[in-house]
């Protein structure tokens, strides 16, 4: 679940089947048309979250990855098309 620069993770109680909102996840620097959160992918206590039409410096739409760990964002944006 994304909107602009956050990213809702939900969590499913296995004895109810009932969903609620874990965490949520922000792109400090995330603009409506990032689509931060449009690719997902968790690992234990890591998410990752794409914004693939992310402005980087003067490339336009260059994309991010964005790293959380225990819900705290790294700091860390890979921009792989922005050489
Ligand atoms: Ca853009």
């Amino acid at each position: 679940m994304a909107t602009r620069g956050l990213s809702r993770v939900l969590e499913r109680d296995a004895r109810s089947q009932s969903w609620s909102i874990s965490t949520e996840l922000h792109a400090l620097d995330g603009q409506g048309e990032d689509q931060f959160g449009r690719s997902t992918a968790i690992d234990g206590d890591t998410a990752v979250v794409g914004a693939p039409f992310d402005d980087v410096g003067n490339f336009l739409n260059s994309g991010s990855v964005y790293v959380f760990e225990n819900r705290t964002a790294l700091g860390a944006e890979l921009h792989p098309d922005s050489r």
